[in-house]
Parts: structure tokens; C-alpha cells; sequence
């Protein structure tokens, strides 16, 4: 029997994921879970750093006193962020979060100086001001001590790893997140980092998922009294570990890891970089086993969380399913939300910033928590439409149904009323996606899995999958008509 452990950080929660493989079969357990809140301080957005590596040595101790003897270790998490050492390799503040609002508008000044256009020929991603092209950008127009000192820049999990094993390396599909990678060349782009002020001698070299980057360290060993274990870097892009987890059998599918965000979309095996590709925002990020991830961005479960928590702090407690259940109660197609709209990205009260679209469109506005979570939900549903219409365009494939998975699919009135947006059949299963992701690449290392496609056997034969088929085709048809028209997103951008 082999044992894995997954670290996966997400932003509802970190969890440590025990994973093990008996006969071809996957059992999966929750060893650890912690929070991974953001820390405002000092006017930023902090990643809590040191606590999640706290946390991870918790687990790592948890593991010992079960008596579990660990094959391989991997950390995933999301994109773009990251943290800076100096050059005694002490690191440089609490790496930013993304959601810090100090990239807003940045990527028009960096389109000053190299064009947008160059910008997507040179990196296949979607511009979002979130980017770390644009992080970076601010914080060299600042003259912050991070670009003035920094002599190693780290992404998030490969600063963990270091601090568990002692080694530096960048791995690839986080690598491709950032808009600082250049597919074409297989390394970091120098033209892009020398035009935003960042010395591209800072770029820690990037390994393909499943290398063996290092084993935990003596004096980790010896601080928790454990046995060393090998790291391996996964897909340490939680979306990209959680479709290589997309239990698909056929070569060509669609998926929609749903979460926090939503990223719908197609693996391919070369990144599309067409100009229709960049106006309609697609992303080609690196995947695993050579492929890519050709999808579309969207905002996700992040405006119901966020909503939820308004509602908490002005003393209203909801749980998910409440709030799920008042919304299947609510009056359809009532008022239509682009879930994109920028007012909807940095934290807040997002009752107020659904009623500000509404009277910005012309629309009135939702009533009770049951008629905004409707049309929250509903305006992810239109949008997965829309992402999965271009998806198929630009990749030249009708696709049969569509794949989700990811912790999203609990709300199982998002899961059907997608199927009825988008006409076709949703396969929703497993949950966890970005965990077992990560265990598969480590499984594969290991040679206890042969390649990725014996890998997503052995997942649909561990984890269920529920099925929904579309209905109420009319009225969701012209629905998504008035969504189009309310939204502006008639030409299909
Ligand atoms: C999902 C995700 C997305 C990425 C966003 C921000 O958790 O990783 O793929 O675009 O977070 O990094």
C-alpha cells in the first residue's frame, strides 16, 4: 500500500489530504484542515505565510502519530502569487495577495510598454489584473524592497518547499499562471520582466510536474522527529491538478473546476495563441504530461462567499444551503449579473456591488438573500454557456457534455441549472479534484500509476459521479438571450 500526502490551499481552507492507493483503487482522507485567511496589515493584503507552513508541519506530525509511513509529498495551491528572498535567503515580507487592489489599472501601463497584443503572443494567458506581470509591475513602479532586493523569486508553494527541503525551483503550470512565462521558448520572458523593471536573473529555473524536487530536511526531520520523505512537484496550479483529476475517457473534453472560481475549458497539446484566442481572453496555461489548459477565467463562487460573509457581519448567519435553498425558491431570471464586471474582484460587500451593476444596466434590483444568490447563480450558469460556446470555437470540437468537479459542486442547483444553460449533460464528480490531482502526479512519480490516462481511470472507478441532464431548455434559451442583451456580451467577447 502506498501513502501520499496532498497539501492543498485553497481560499476557504488549507487541508492536508491523505491519500492511498489499494488495488488501483483511491481512498482519500482528510488528515488536516486549517483556515487560510488573508491578513490585512499595514495597508496590504498578506498571505498568512508562516502559519500555513506551521500548519503543514502540524500535519506532517498528525501523519507520524497515525503511524503512516509518507511515499512523496506535494503543495498546491492558486495562481500568481508569490513570495521574494533576498540574497541571504531570508524572504522579503509576507508574500501579497492577489486581491490586493495595487494592480488595479496596471495592465494599461504595462500595455504602454509592451502592447497587449505582444503580451499575449509572448505568454498565451488571459489578461487579469491579478496577474503577476502586473503584481510585479506595481511593486517595481513603487520601488518596493521586494524588486530592490530581491534576489529569488519563489511561487507560493515552491516557497514552502523550500522551506521544508532547502530547494529552490519554480514548476511549470504555476510558472505559465504568472504572464511572465513564454510557452514558445520553455522559460521565463526576459523582454516582458527588463519592461516592467524586474531583473530576470531573479527566476528560480522552472521543473516540469512530477519532478523530485528535494526530501524534507534533516533539521525538519529532527524538529518534528520524523522520517525525511521525498517532495515532488505536482501540478502546484490547483486547477491544474484538478483536471488532470477530470475523470475523462476520451481525449477531447470540457471541463469546469468550480470553486472559489470557476475555470471552464479544454486540455490541448499546444497552447492556442491566434488572435481570436486573445480577444476573447482564453488562457493557455501549462498543464501536466505536455498538455495545456485552454479555458476562460470566471469569477466563480467568490461573490456568494463573499455575500455570505456581508451578511454575517451585519449579524444575518446563513449556511450554504440555506442560502441555495432560498434561491431555488427565488423568482427566476429576475435580474442578470455578469460575474466578471471588475466590481465584483476585490472583497466587500457584494449585495451592495450586485445592486451598482443592476442600476448601472438598468435593472432592478434583487430583493432578500434568496433573490441575490438567483442571480449569482444564474449568472454563472449564462457564463459557463458563453465560456463553453467559444471554448468549443477555438478549439474546433463540439464537445458531448461537460466535467465538474471541485468543491462548487455540492451546490447542486449551480450543477443542474448549468446543465440546463449549456444544453448538455453534466458529469459532477470528485469533489476534491485539486487533492486527488496532486496525488495522481505523485503516483506517477512514484511508478505506481503508469501515465495520466490510467491515472483518470483509476478516478472515475474510486469517486462517484453524479449525473444531470438538461431541462427547461426554452426558457433558459431565451434567458440567455436577455443575459446577452442586459450584459453586453452579445459579440460573444
Ligand atoms: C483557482 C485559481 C485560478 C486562478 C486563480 C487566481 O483557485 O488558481 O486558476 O486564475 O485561482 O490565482
Amino acid at each position: 500500500m502506498t501513502h501520499v500526502l496532498a497539501f492543498d490551499l485553497g481560499a476557504s481552507s488549507g487541508r492536508a489530504m491523505l491519500g492511498r492507493l489499494v488495488d488501483g483503487k483511491i481512498e482519500i482522507e482528510e488528515l488536516h484542515r486549517f483556515s487560510n485567511d488573508p491578513v490585512q496589515a499595514g495597508g496590504r493584503l498578506h498571505w498568512d505565510i508562516l502559519r500555513l507552513l506551521h500548519e503543514l508541519k502540524q500535519s506532517l506530525l498528525k501523519a507520524k502519530h497515525r503511524g503512516v509511513v509518507i511515499d512523496s509529498i506535494g503543495i498546491d495551491t492558486w495562481g500568481v502569487d508569490f513570495g521574494m528572498l533576498d540574497r541571504s535567503g531570508e524572504l522579503l515580507g509576507n508574500p501579497i495577495h492577489y486581491r490586493d487592489p495595487h494592480t488595479n489599472g496596471k495592465m494599461e501601463s504595462v500595455f504602454e510598454k509592451v502592447p497587449a497584443e505582444e503580451v499575449f503572443a509572448r505568454t498565451g494567458i488571459q489578461f487579469m489584473s491579478i496577474n503577476t506581470l502586473y503584481q510585479l509591475a506595481s511593486l517595481s513602479d513603487a520601488g518596493s524592497v521586494l524588486v530592490r532586493e530581491g534576489r529569488e523569486f519563489l511561487m507560493i508553494p515552491a516557497l514552502l518547499r523550500y522551506y521544508l527541503t532547502g530547494e529552490k525551483h519554480n514548476e511549470f503550470s504555476l510558472a505559465t499562471t504568472t504572464q511572465m512565462f513564454n510557452p514558445l521558448s520553455g522559460d521565463w520572458d526576459g523582454r516582458l520582466l527588463e519592461a516592467i523593471g524586474v531583473d530576470p536573473a531573479l527566476f528560480a529555473p522552472v521543473v516540469q510536474p512530477g519532478t523530485r524536487v528535494g526530501r524534507l530536511s534533516s533539521a525538519l526531520c529532527e524538529e518534528l522527529g520524523i522520517e525525511s520523505a521525498p517532495v515532488i512537484a505536482v501540478a502546484e496550479h490547483d486547477t491544474g491538478s484538478a483536471v488532470a483529476a477530470v475523470p475523462a475517457k476520451e481525449q477531447a473534453f470540457a471541463y469546469l473546476s468550480c470553486g472559489t472560481w470557476s475555470l471552464i475549458g479544454t486540455e490541448v497539446a499546444e497552447p492556442v495563441l491566434t488572435e481570436r484566442a486573445r480577444e476573447l481572453n482564453f488562457t493557455n496555461e501549462g498543464g501536466v504530461y505536455g498538455t495545456y489548459r485552454l479555458l476562460k477565467n470566471i469569477m466563480g463562487l467568490w461573490i456568494l462567499q463573499e455575500c455570505r460573509r456581508a451578511w454575517e457581519r451585519e449579524g444575518h448567519s446563513y449556511s450554504f444551503p440555506e442560502l441555495v435553498q432560498l434561491a431555488s425558491a427565488a423568482e427566476p431570471f429576475a435580474a442578470f449579473i455578469d460575474v466578471d464586471d471588475e466590481l465584483f474582484l476585490q472583497p466587500g460587500d457584494m449585495a451592495a456591488q450586485i445592486r451598482a451593476y443592476c442600476a448601472r444596466t438598468g435593472q432592478k434590483a434583487p430583493e432578500g438573500p434568496g433573490a441575490y444568490v438567483r442571480a449569482i447563480l444564474e449568472g454563472l450558469a449564462f457564463k459557463y454557456r458563453h465560456a463553453l460556446e467559444q471554448t468549443e470555437e477555438l478549439a474546433g470540437v463540439q464537445f458531448g457534455g461537460l466535467h465538474m468537479v471541485g468543491g462548487g459542486i455540492q451546490n447542486t442547483l449551480l450543477c443542474q441549472w448549468t446543465a440546463n444553460a449549456i444544453g448538455k449533460t453534466v458529469w459532477a464528480g470528485p469533489t476534491e479534484g485539486s487533492a486527488i490531482g496532486n496525488m495522481l502526479v505523485q503516483w506517477i512519480t512514484n511508478g505506481d500509476l503508469k501515465d495520466i490516462w490510467e491515472a483518470r481511470r483509476a478516478v472515475s472507478e474510486s469517486f462517484p459521479v453524479t449525473v444531470y441532464e438538461p431541462g427547461e431548455r426554452e426558457s433558459w434559451n431565451s434567458a440567455y438571450d436577455t443575459f446577452k442583451a442586459k450584459t453586453g456580451l452579445i459579440d460573444s467577447i
